[in-house]
Protein backbone atom coordinates (compact mmCIF):
# COMPACT_ATOMS: atom_id res chain seq x y z
CA UNK A 1 0.00 0.00 0.00
CA UNK A 2 2.56 2.23 -0.99
CA UNK A 3 1.88 5.70 -2.46
CA UNK A 4 1.53 5.84 -5.90
CA UNK A 5 4.45 3.25 -6.33
CA UNK A 6 6.40 5.31 -3.69
CA UNK A 7 7.88 3.78 -0.74
CA UNK A 8 6.48 5.36 2.69
CA UNK A 9 9.36 7.30 3.86
CA UNK A 10 9.95 7.00 7.89
CA UNK A 11 12.83 9.41 9.95
CA UNK A 12 13.98 8.29 12.69
CA UNK A 13 15.46 11.77 14.86
CA UNK A 14 17.19 12.07 17.58
CA UNK A 15 19.75 13.66 20.21
CA UNK A 16 23.40 12.09 19.38
CA UNK A 17 24.41 8.51 20.60
CA UNK A 18 20.19 7.98 21.47
CA UNK A 19 20.70 4.82 19.35
CA UNK A 20 18.71 5.74 16.30
CA UNK A 21 21.84 3.86 13.76
CA UNK A 22 21.47 0.77 16.51
CA UNK A 23 17.38 1.00 16.53
CA UNK A 24 17.15 0.92 12.92
CA UNK A 25 19.61 -2.65 12.80
CA UNK A 26 17.22 -3.88 15.49
CA UNK A 27 13.85 -2.96 13.39
CA UNK A 28 15.44 -4.49 9.94
CA UNK A 29 17.86 -6.73 11.46
CA UNK A 30 20.67 -6.34 9.73
CA UNK A 31 23.61 -4.50 10.66
CA UNK A 32 23.48 -1.95 8.06
CA UNK A 33 23.65 1.41 10.04
CA UNK A 34 27.06 2.07 11.62
CA UNK A 35 26.47 2.45 15.24
CA UNK A 36 29.34 3.60 17.80
CA UNK A 37 29.78 5.15 21.26
CA UNK A 38 30.95 8.27 19.89
CA UNK A 39 28.51 10.93 19.35
CA UNK A 40 27.85 12.17 16.21
CA UNK A 41 28.65 9.22 14.22
CA UNK A 42 25.92 9.27 11.88
CA UNK A 43 26.42 12.57 9.97
CA UNK A 44 24.43 12.70 6.56
CA UNK A 45 20.65 11.49 6.46
CA UNK A 46 21.26 7.70 5.14
CA UNK A 47 18.35 5.95 3.46
CA UNK A 48 17.86 2.17 4.27
CA UNK A 49 15.21 0.03 2.30
CA UNK A 50 13.20 -2.36 4.45
CA UNK A 51 10.18 -4.55 3.50
CA UNK A 52 7.51 -3.84 6.86
CA UNK A 53 4.96 -6.21 6.60
CA UNK A 54 2.12 -5.52 6.07
CA UNK A 55 2.64 -2.02 4.68
CA UNK A 56 5.25 -3.31 1.92
CA UNK A 57 8.91 -1.51 1.19
CA UNK A 58 9.47 1.52 3.16
CA UNK A 59 12.70 3.71 3.06
CA UNK A 60 13.44 4.18 6.57
CA UNK A 61 16.08 7.29 6.96
CA UNK A 62 18.63 7.70 9.89
CA UNK A 63 19.78 10.95 10.64
CA UNK A 64 22.48 13.06 12.42
CA UNK A 65 21.78 14.30 15.74
CA UNK A 66 19.51 16.82 16.87
CA UNK A 67 22.07 17.94 19.29
CA UNK A 68 24.51 18.19 16.82
CA UNK A 69 27.67 21.42 17.49
CA UNK A 70 29.41 23.78 15.52
CA UNK A 71 29.04 25.32 12.02
CA UNK A 72 29.09 21.97 10.66
CA UNK A 73 26.42 20.50 12.94
CA UNK A 74 24.25 22.93 12.33
CA UNK A 75 24.55 22.21 8.36
CA UNK A 76 24.09 18.71 9.57
CA UNK A 77 20.58 19.33 11.21
CA UNK A 78 19.52 21.40 8.22
CA UNK A 79 19.60 18.13 6.16
CA UNK A 80 18.06 16.57 8.77
CA UNK A 81 14.70 18.93 8.07
CA UNK A 82 14.95 18.48 4.41
CA UNK A 83 14.55 15.09 5.06
CA UNK A 84 11.88 15.52 7.15
CA UNK A 85 9.63 18.03 4.22
CA UNK A 86 9.29 14.00 2.45
CA UNK A 87 8.94 11.94 5.75
CA UNK A 88 5.29 10.02 6.07
CA UNK A 89 5.76 8.81 9.82
CA UNK A 90 9.04 9.65 12.26
CA UNK A 91 10.25 8.20 15.10
CA UNK A 92 11.69 10.49 17.53
CA UNK A 93 14.32 8.13 19.65
CA UNK A 94 14.98 9.35 22.97
CA UNK A 95 17.35 8.33 25.69
CA UNK A 96 14.73 8.47 28.49
CA UNK A 97 16.44 10.83 30.22
CA UNK A 98 14.57 14.45 30.70
CA UNK A 99 13.49 15.64 27.29
CA UNK A 100 16.06 18.54 26.18
CA UNK A 101 14.97 21.28 23.96
CA UNK A 102 15.94 20.02 21.10
CA UNK A 103 13.62 17.09 21.10
CA UNK A 104 10.69 19.66 22.53
CA UNK A 105 11.23 21.41 19.22
CA UNK A 106 11.73 18.54 17.00
CA UNK A 107 8.04 17.76 18.14
CA UNK A 108 6.59 21.24 17.76
CA UNK A 109 7.74 20.69 14.64
CA UNK A 110 6.29 17.66 13.74
CA UNK A 111 3.24 18.78 14.97
CA UNK A 112 3.52 21.93 12.07
CA UNK A 113 4.37 19.96 9.76
CA UNK A 114 1.33 17.24 10.39
CA UNK A 115 3.84 14.63 10.21
CA UNK A 116 2.79 10.91 11.75
CA UNK A 117 5.37 10.47 14.86
CA UNK A 118 5.98 8.12 17.66
CA UNK A 119 8.54 8.57 20.60
CA UNK A 120 10.90 5.43 21.20
CA UNK A 121 12.33 5.49 24.65
CA UNK A 122 15.18 3.44 23.72
CA UNK A 123 18.01 2.26 26.18
CA UNK A 124 15.18 0.64 28.03
CA UNK A 125 17.72 -2.09 29.16
CA UNK A 126 20.14 0.46 30.87
CA UNK A 127 17.42 2.55 32.52
CA UNK A 128 13.78 3.70 32.77
CA UNK A 129 11.88 6.57 30.76
CA UNK A 130 12.05 9.70 33.44
CA UNK A 131 8.69 10.01 34.11
CA UNK A 132 8.70 13.67 33.27
CA UNK A 133 8.84 12.27 29.55
CA UNK A 134 5.86 9.96 30.16
CA UNK A 135 3.38 12.49 31.63
CA UNK A 136 4.69 15.12 28.51
CA UNK A 137 3.57 12.41 25.95
CA UNK A 138 0.13 11.53 27.94
CA UNK A 139 -0.51 15.41 28.28
CA UNK A 140 -0.03 15.87 24.46
CA UNK A 141 -1.15 12.92 23.15
CA UNK A 142 1.91 11.10 21.67
CA UNK A 143 2.41 7.70 21.09
CA UNK A 144 5.80 6.10 22.58
CA UNK A 145 6.58 3.19 23.66
CA UNK A 146 9.56 1.71 25.23
CA UNK A 147 12.71 -0.21 23.38
CA UNK A 148 16.29 -1.57 23.66
CA UNK A 149 18.16 -1.80 20.69
CA UNK A 150 20.29 -4.24 22.22
CA UNK A 151 17.86 -6.68 23.59
CA UNK A 152 15.12 -5.74 21.17
CA UNK A 153 12.05 -5.64 23.66
CA UNK A 154 9.66 -3.42 22.48
CA UNK A 155 10.34 -3.27 18.74
CA UNK A 156 7.58 -5.20 17.32
CA UNK A 157 5.93 -3.15 19.28
CA UNK A 158 7.11 0.02 17.71
CA UNK A 159 6.47 -1.66 14.69
CA UNK A 160 2.50 -2.31 15.23
CA UNK A 161 2.95 1.21 16.07
CA UNK A 162 4.34 2.15 12.70
CA UNK A 163 2.30 0.29 10.84
CA UNK A 164 -0.59 1.75 12.22
CA UNK A 165 0.35 5.14 11.45
CA UNK A 166 0.81 4.09 7.78
CA UNK A 167 -1.19 6.65 5.32
CA UNK A 168 -3.67 5.17 4.09
CA UNK A 169 -4.11 3.42 0.80
CA UNK A 170 -4.57 5.08 -2.28
CA UNK A 171 -5.48 2.28 -4.09
CA UNK A 172 -9.20 2.85 -2.00
CA UNK A 173 -9.56 6.30 -3.13
CA UNK A 174 -11.03 6.95 -7.13
CA UNK A 175 -9.50 9.26 -9.51
CA UNK A 176 -12.72 9.29 -12.46
CA UNK A 177 -14.58 6.47 -11.58
CA UNK A 178 -17.06 8.04 -9.42
CA UNK A 179 -18.40 10.44 -11.79
CA UNK A 180 -19.76 8.66 -14.60
CA UNK A 181 -21.62 5.26 -14.31
CA UNK A 182 -21.37 1.49 -15.83
CA UNK A 183 -20.87 1.57 -20.09
CA UNK A 184 -20.22 5.29 -19.91
CA UNK A 185 -18.10 6.93 -22.75
CA UNK A 186 -15.38 9.11 -21.85
CA UNK A 187 -13.28 10.30 -24.33
CA UNK A 188 -9.49 11.12 -23.17
CA UNK A 189 -7.42 14.36 -24.55
CA UNK A 190 -3.89 14.05 -24.54
CA UNK A 191 -1.60 16.19 -27.02
CA UNK A 192 1.56 14.30 -28.22
CA UNK A 193 4.25 17.09 -29.02
CA UNK A 194 7.33 17.22 -27.96
CA UNK A 195 7.23 17.28 -23.84
CA UNK A 196 5.60 13.75 -24.19
CA UNK A 197 7.57 10.81 -23.42
CA UNK A 198 9.04 8.31 -26.15
CA UNK A 199 7.17 5.07 -26.67
CA UNK A 200 4.43 5.63 -24.02
CA UNK A 201 2.05 7.14 -21.78
CA UNK A 202 2.48 9.33 -18.90
CA UNK A 203 1.61 7.49 -15.13
CA UNK A 204 -1.25 9.62 -14.64
CA UNK A 205 -3.18 8.67 -17.26
CA UNK A 206 -2.62 5.39 -17.21
CA UNK A 207 -4.40 5.42 -14.07
CA UNK A 208 -7.23 7.34 -14.79
CA UNK A 209 -7.69 4.56 -17.55
CA UNK A 210 -7.43 2.07 -15.43
CA UNK A 211 -9.91 3.57 -13.07
CA UNK A 212 -11.98 4.06 -15.68
CA UNK A 213 -11.99 0.75 -16.64
CA UNK A 214 -12.55 -0.15 -12.80
CA UNK A 215 -16.03 1.29 -12.83
CA UNK A 216 -16.88 -0.03 -16.01
CA UNK A 217 -16.38 2.78 -18.29
CA UNK A 218 -15.89 3.02 -22.41
CA UNK A 219 -12.69 4.69 -22.49
CA UNK A 220 -11.04 6.23 -25.62
CA UNK A 221 -7.92 8.13 -26.36
CA UNK A 222 -7.53 10.64 -28.90
CA UNK A 223 -5.14 14.18 -30.01
CA UNK A 224 -7.14 17.32 -29.64
CA UNK A 225 -7.25 17.39 -33.89
CA UNK A 226 -9.25 14.10 -33.68
CA UNK A 227 -11.54 15.61 -30.96
CA UNK A 228 -14.23 16.25 -33.24
CA UNK A 229 -14.40 13.33 -35.12
CA UNK A 230 -14.08 10.76 -31.84
CA UNK A 231 -17.08 12.71 -30.82
CA UNK A 232 -19.18 11.97 -33.83
CA UNK A 233 -17.82 8.19 -34.06
CA UNK A 234 -20.22 7.59 -30.90
CA UNK A 235 -23.49 6.78 -31.68
CA UNK A 236 -24.58 8.22 -28.02
CA UNK A 237 -23.07 11.71 -26.88
CA UNK A 238 -20.40 11.01 -25.14
CA UNK A 239 -20.65 11.73 -21.03
CA UNK A 240 -17.15 12.90 -20.03
CA UNK A 241 -14.34 14.71 -21.31
CA UNK A 242 -10.93 14.42 -19.69
CA UNK A 243 -8.12 16.96 -21.17
CA UNK A 244 -4.75 17.53 -20.73
CA UNK A 245 -4.21 21.43 -18.82
CA UNK A 246 -2.68 22.63 -21.79
CA UNK A 247 -4.94 21.82 -24.50
CA UNK A 248 -7.94 22.68 -22.14
CA UNK A 249 -8.95 26.12 -24.34
CA UNK A 250 -9.29 24.09 -27.84
CA UNK A 251 -10.91 21.35 -26.46
CA UNK A 252 -13.60 23.13 -25.00
CA UNK A 253 -14.46 24.65 -27.87
CA UNK A 254 -14.92 21.40 -29.30
CA UNK A 255 -16.96 19.97 -26.40
CA UNK A 256 -20.68 20.99 -26.51
CA UNK A 257 -21.60 22.20 -23.11
CA UNK A 258 -24.07 19.01 -22.34
CA UNK A 259 -20.91 17.01 -22.33
CA UNK A 260 -19.15 17.14 -19.01
CA UNK A 261 -15.33 18.31 -19.40
CA UNK A 262 -12.53 18.31 -16.51
CA UNK A 263 -8.64 17.77 -16.65
CA UNK A 264 -6.13 15.33 -15.57
CA UNK A 265 -4.62 18.31 -13.13
CA UNK A 266 -8.25 18.30 -11.68
CA UNK A 267 -8.72 15.04 -11.05
CA UNK A 268 -5.62 14.43 -9.58
CA UNK A 269 -5.57 17.29 -7.17
CA UNK A 270 -8.84 15.85 -5.83
CA UNK A 271 -7.35 12.61 -5.82
CA UNK A 272 -4.17 13.88 -3.73
CA UNK A 273 -6.91 15.76 -1.15
CA UNK A 274 -5.31 19.41 -2.61
CA UNK A 275 -8.26 20.48 -4.69
CA UNK A 276 -9.66 22.39 -2.26
CA UNK A 277 -6.58 24.43 -1.28
CA UNK A 278 -5.42 24.37 -4.99
CA UNK A 279 -8.96 25.71 -6.05
CA UNK A 280 -8.84 28.52 -3.54
CA UNK A 281 -5.22 29.18 -4.77
CA UNK A 282 -6.63 29.55 -8.32
CA UNK A 283 -9.63 32.05 -7.57
CA UNK A 284 -6.98 34.38 -5.63
CA UNK A 285 -6.03 34.89 -9.48
CA UNK A 286 -9.28 37.03 -9.85
CA UNK A 287 -7.84 39.01 -6.81
CA UNK A 288 -4.75 40.04 -7.62
CA UNK A 289 -3.96 43.93 -7.81
CA UNK A 290 -1.58 45.95 -10.18
CA UNK A 291 2.25 45.01 -8.66
CA UNK A 292 1.70 42.21 -7.11
CA UNK A 293 3.90 39.36 -6.38
CA UNK A 294 3.35 35.87 -8.01
CA UNK A 295 5.71 32.95 -6.79
CA UNK A 296 6.63 30.18 -9.91
CA UNK A 297 7.56 27.65 -7.46
CA UNK A 298 9.22 24.80 -9.19
CA UNK A 299 10.51 22.22 -7.00
CA UNK A 300 14.04 21.21 -8.70
CA UNK A 301 16.20 23.11 -10.82
CA UNK A 302 16.37 20.60 -13.08
CA UNK A 303 13.80 20.09 -16.08
CA UNK A 304 13.70 19.98 -19.72
CA UNK A 305 10.38 20.63 -20.44
CA UNK A 306 8.66 23.09 -18.34
CA UNK A 307 10.68 26.21 -18.39
CA UNK A 308 8.78 27.89 -21.35
CA UNK A 309 5.42 26.99 -19.32
CA UNK A 310 6.25 28.09 -15.39
CA UNK A 311 8.93 31.26 -16.68
CA UNK A 312 6.78 32.13 -19.81
CA UNK A 313 3.51 31.12 -20.87
CA UNK A 314 1.66 30.76 -17.37
CA UNK A 315 2.73 34.66 -16.33
CA UNK A 316 2.20 35.72 -20.27
CA UNK A 317 -1.68 34.32 -20.32
CA UNK A 318 -1.78 35.64 -16.27
CA UNK A 319 -1.30 39.27 -17.37
CA UNK A 320 -3.49 39.13 -20.43
CA UNK A 321 -6.00 37.62 -18.30
CA UNK A 322 -6.12 39.81 -15.04
CA UNK A 323 -5.13 42.86 -17.14
CA UNK A 324 -2.89 43.49 -13.99
CA UNK A 325 0.82 44.48 -13.50
CA UNK A 326 2.32 41.36 -11.57
CA UNK A 327 5.59 40.73 -10.84
CA UNK A 328 6.65 37.26 -11.42
CA UNK A 329 9.65 35.14 -9.57
CA UNK A 330 10.86 31.86 -10.11
CA UNK A 331 11.75 29.79 -6.66
CA UNK A 332 13.31 26.52 -7.80
CA UNK A 333 14.25 23.95 -5.50
CA UNK A 334 13.42 22.16 -2.24
CA UNK A 335 12.80 25.36 -0.47
CA UNK A 336 10.64 28.57 -0.56
CA UNK A 337 12.29 31.88 -0.48
CA UNK A 338 12.38 33.50 2.99
CA UNK A 339 10.19 36.14 2.18
CA UNK A 340 7.30 33.96 1.09
CA UNK A 341 5.16 35.56 2.79
CA UNK A 342 5.93 38.63 0.44
CA UNK A 343 3.87 37.13 -2.98
CA UNK A 344 0.08 37.00 -3.14
CA UNK A 345 0.08 33.96 -4.87
CA UNK A 346 1.89 30.47 -5.30
CA UNK A 347 1.57 28.73 -8.85
CA UNK A 348 3.36 25.65 -7.92
CA UNK A 349 4.83 22.97 -10.63
CA UNK A 350 3.38 19.84 -11.43
CA UNK A 351 5.99 18.37 -8.56
CA UNK A 352 6.58 15.38 -10.78
CA UNK A 353 9.84 14.80 -8.89
CA UNK A 354 7.88 14.81 -5.26
CA UNK A 355 6.58 12.13 -3.58
CA UNK A 356 2.62 13.17 -1.67
CA UNK A 357 4.48 13.82 1.64
CA UNK A 358 6.44 16.44 0.10
CA UNK A 359 3.79 17.95 -1.67
CA UNK A 360 1.46 18.19 0.88
CA UNK A 361 4.30 19.66 2.97
CA UNK A 362 4.80 22.45 0.48
CA UNK A 363 1.23 23.25 0.79
CA UNK A 364 1.02 22.88 4.88
CA UNK A 365 3.63 26.14 4.57
CA UNK A 366 2.31 28.01 2.05
CA UNK A 367 -1.15 27.86 4.29
CA UNK A 368 0.86 28.44 7.50
CA UNK A 369 2.69 31.58 5.96
CA UNK A 370 -0.96 32.80 4.36
CA UNK A 371 0.17 32.52 0.96
CA UNK A 372 -3.03 31.03 -1.56
CA UNK A 373 -1.62 28.63 -3.79
CA UNK A 374 -2.32 27.06 -6.76
CA UNK A 375 -0.78 24.82 -9.46
CA UNK A 376 0.03 25.00 -13.12
CA UNK A 377 -2.43 23.23 -14.28
CA UNK A 378 -5.44 24.97 -12.65
CA UNK A 379 -3.96 27.75 -13.29
CA UNK A 380 -3.88 27.44 -16.89
CA UNK A 381 -7.51 26.36 -16.55
CA UNK A 382 -8.64 29.61 -15.22
CA UNK A 383 -6.89 31.88 -17.24
CA UNK A 384 -8.35 30.21 -20.13
CA UNK A 385 -11.28 31.04 -18.49
CA UNK A 386 -12.84 27.66 -18.21
CA UNK A 387 -12.09 26.59 -14.57
CA UNK A 388 -15.53 26.87 -13.51
CA UNK A 389 -17.01 24.47 -16.46
CA UNK A 390 -14.24 21.96 -15.20
CA UNK A 391 -14.53 22.11 -12.16
CA UNK A 392 -18.47 21.31 -12.13
CA UNK A 393 -18.32 17.68 -13.25
CA UNK A 394 -16.99 16.97 -9.31
CA UNK A 395 -19.83 18.78 -7.96
CA UNK A 396 -17.88 21.97 -6.66
N1 LIG B 1 22.67 -0.85 26.22
C1 LIG B 1 22.21 -0.32 25.14
N2 LIG B 1 23.05 0.37 24.32
C2 LIG B 1 22.56 0.92 23.19
C3 LIG B 1 21.21 0.79 22.84
N3 LIG B 1 21.02 1.42 21.64
C4 LIG B 1 22.23 1.92 21.30
N4 LIG B 1 23.17 1.62 22.23
C5 LIG B 1 24.57 2.04 22.19
O1 LIG B 1 24.61 3.44 22.20
C6 LIG B 1 25.68 3.94 21.40
C7 LIG B 1 25.16 4.88 20.33
O2 LIG B 1 24.36 4.14 19.41
P1 LIG B 1 24.12 4.65 17.93
O3 LIG B 1 23.13 3.74 17.33
O4 LIG B 1 25.38 4.86 17.21
O5 LIG B 1 23.44 6.05 18.25
P2 LIG B 1 23.01 7.19 17.23
O6 LIG B 1 21.82 7.84 17.82
O7 LIG B 1 22.90 6.65 15.88
O8 LIG B 1 24.24 8.17 17.40
P3 LIG B 1 24.79 9.29 16.36
O9 LIG B 1 24.79 8.71 14.99
O10 LIG B 1 26.16 9.55 16.90
O11 LIG B 1 23.88 10.45 16.51
C8 LIG B 1 26.36 2.69 20.85
O12 LIG B 1 27.46 2.38 21.65
C9 LIG B 1 25.30 1.61 20.95
O13 LIG B 1 25.84 0.32 21.09
C10 LIG B 1 20.33 0.04 23.72
O14 LIG B 1 19.12 -0.10 23.49
N5 LIG B 1 20.89 -0.45 24.83
S1 LIG C 1 9.24 18.57 -9.99
FE1 LIG C 1 8.65 18.00 -12.10
S2 LIG C 1 7.18 19.59 -12.67
FE2 LIG C 1 8.31 20.38 -10.89
S3 LIG C 1 10.02 21.56 -11.72
FE3 LIG C 1 10.79 19.48 -11.38
S4 LIG C 1 10.47 18.45 -13.37
FE4 LIG C 1 9.21 20.29 -13.41
MG1 LIG D 1 23.88 7.16 14.20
Amino acid sequence: MSIRGERIIITLLGKRNVGKSSLINAITNQEIAIVSATPGTTTDPVAKRYELVPIGPVTLYDTAGLDDVGELGEKRVQSTFKVLFRTDIAILVSDGLAFESSELEMIERLKELKISFVVAFNQMDLRDVHQGNVDYCEQHQIKYVRVSSTTKEGVDELKDLLISLAPKAQADRILAGDLVERGARVVLVTPIDASAPKGRMILPQMQTVRDLLDHHAIVTFCQPQELEATLKSFKEPVDLVITDSQAVKQVERQVPQEIALTTFSILFARYKGELETMARGVRQIDKLKDGDKVLIAEACSHHAQEDDIGTVKIPKWLMEYTQKDLIFEAGRGYDYPANLEDYQLIIHCGGCMLNQAEMMRRIVEAERRGVPITNYGLAITKVQGVFERCVKPLGI
